[in-house]
């Protein structure tokens, strides 16, 4: 059995409960118990605010956990990035009052900056040279300069949106940051195996993402062609028709072509096009 830590509540929680049920975990029991096992699998869950859970795993209350790599970063506790997960994107930058003009790192000499993460600015500020004053705060951040507690803030941007509205420019992306699988340092060789074990199962969910399987009729002197324009991943499959001369191909497509290519091969004499949805896609 192994514990896997998710956020309890917040942006990385829905994205976590979905990745875990995508890959046959389901988590069985109400959001709201701190701890629930999933299905036939050795997993239980342990739901935490997002900030505690890199110390968790480092303390072996759990063994692995899912959280924005900003934390892991800001908290340096003692644990490895096993998996990058695609979801939570998002940067920690540096923004000032719009009206400002900047030339860069040296406009933070010796001005205040409000931020939640304090190590991450720290760092950067020591690679850059600058001697700033920082402000540690736990939320609200984007507000700071408008009610003279800073200058500027270090806090996280993903549309950017929030700065806007808050007559902020963005002027040094400093870390991009997204959900990772983090884990313990010393986990024995039967939870190994079970966390190896899950990361394939992530990776088959994210191979699916962006995917569609697609069906069609095509005449069978056109599967040379058409298989240059959806070649699949190994190759197409083709079964025959009970109509002499066609046959039915089965292919996986990336999402981002799919209009263009079903153009071009409804140009070659595709018909009967159906387009599936992809759960998993194993090696
Ligand atoms: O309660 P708990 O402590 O667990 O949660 P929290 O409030 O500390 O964190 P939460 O749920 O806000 O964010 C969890 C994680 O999601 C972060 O640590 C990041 O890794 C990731 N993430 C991804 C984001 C965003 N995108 C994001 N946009 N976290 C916060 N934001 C904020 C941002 O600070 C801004 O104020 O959302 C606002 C909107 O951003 P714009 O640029 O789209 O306007
Ligand atoms: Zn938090």
């Amino acid at each position: 059995m192994i514990r896997i830590a998710i956020q309890a509540k917040g942006r990385l929680n829905e994205e976590s409960i979905e990745l875990l049920r995508e890959s046959g975990l389901s988590v069985d029991e109400s959001k709201r118990k701190l701890l629930a096992k999933c299905g036939d699998f050795p997993l239980e869950v342990l739901y935490l605010r997002d900030d505690d859970i890199p110390g968790a795993v480092a303390m072996g209350v759990a063994d692995i956990g899912i959280v924005g790599l900003n934390e892991v970063a800001e908290k340096r506790e003692n644990v490895s990035v096993v998996h990058k997960l695609g979801f939570g994107k998002c940067r920690i930058s540096l923004a000032i009052p719009k009206s400002e003009g900047y030339e860069g790192p040296s406009y933070f000499q010796g001005k205040r900056v409000a931020t939640s993460y304090p190590a991450l600015l720290e760092n950067y500020f020591a690679e850059n040279g600058v001697k700033a004053i920082i402000h540690k705060i736990a939320g609200s951040v984007e507000v700071a300069p408008s009610v003279g507690m800073a200058d500027a803030i270090f806090d996280i941007v993903s549309s950017g949106g929030t700065l806007v509205v808050n007559g902020l420019k963005e002027v040094e992306r400093v870390f991009e940051s997204e959900a990772v699988l983090i884990s313990g340092k010393n986990l024995d060789n039967t939870k190994m195996e079970i966390v190896s074990q899950l990361v394939s199962r992530f990776e088959a969910v994210e191979r699916s993402r962006g995917m569609k399987y697609l069906l069609i009729n095509l005449p069978e002197n056109k599967i040379e062609e058409a298989s240059r324009i959806t070649p699949g991943l190994r190759s197409p499959t083709i079964l025959p028709l009970a109509q002499q001369g066609w046959c039915s191909m089965h292919v996986v497509v990336e999402e981002k072509d799919l209009w263009s290519k079903l153009e071009r091969l409804k140009n070659l004499g595709a018909e009967g096009i159906l387009v599936l949805s992809l759960d998993k896609i194993m090696p």
